[in-house]
């Protein structure tokens, strides 16, 4: 019988002139790098061109919100200073009102874009230890990428794996001896729909 978990059917989204970016933490880099490839793969496979991706790494997971929040709040800002009509005040540019001002008209080409992303995945891995550490973690890092999604106004994919094991996390990044499903490849598919559904492409 087939499993009942996991995201179910999706439809084959074009991601043709997305601008995505991945921020992942590095601790745990295995099953880090193998979910950061999963998720790398499956936006080159829905359409989205590699110079329209960007990967930026931090330290551990906690700094994932703060990331996320700077990489976008960057990319508005290189996309106002490449916009012959960019005069959008930073102070502005967190604002949901005006994030979609600033907000280029993509053209859906391959071409290496300069336009605000689309969607931003954010990619850790905690593993439980013997103190509460981990919760706290969990807690603040689910809760701050929440909100920059909800203040920013962008689709913010959560690729946070809570581990009480490292083969809980092995087997989630596809390099486990079960069924080797990458969790990766389901961000890169989240993050094409939903930057596709917020532009109205889909
Ligand atoms: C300190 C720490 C510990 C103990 N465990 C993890 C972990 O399992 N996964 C992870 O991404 N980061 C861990 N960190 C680092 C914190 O996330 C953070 O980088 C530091 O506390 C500095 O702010």
């Amino acid at each position: 019988m087939a499993s009942l978990k996991g995201p179910g059917e999706r439809e084959a989204y074009d991601g043709t002139g997305l601008r995505i970016a991945i921020v992942h933490a590095r601790w745990n880099t295995t099953i880090i790098d193998a979910l950061v490839s999963g998720a790398y793969n499956s936006l080159i496979s829905s359409g989205v061109s590699k110079d329209n991706i960007v990967i930026q790494s931090v330290p551990g997971s906690y700094e994932l919100p703060i990331a996320v929040q700077n990489i976008y709040r960057a990319s508005h800002v290189q996309a106002a200073a490449s916009s012959t009509t960019g005069d959008i005040a930073a102070t502005d540019l967190l604002s949901s009102s005006t994030s979609d001002l600033t907000q280029q008209a993509t053209t859906r080409t391959t071409a290496a874009s300069t336009a605000p992303f689309d969607a931003v995945i954010a990619i850790g891995v905690l593993i439980k230890g013997e103190t509460m550490h981990f919760e706290y973690i969990a807690d603040a890092v689910s809760h701050g990428l929440m909100k920059v999604q909800l203040d920013a106004g962008v689709p913010v994919v959560f690729g946070l794996l809570t581990l009480l094991t490292e083969e809980q996390g092995l087997e989630r990044a596809g390099l486990g001896s079960g069924k080797k499903h990458n969790h990766g490849e389901d961000w890169g598919h989240a993050a094409v729909e939903l930057a596709l559904k917020r532009k109205g492409w889909a």
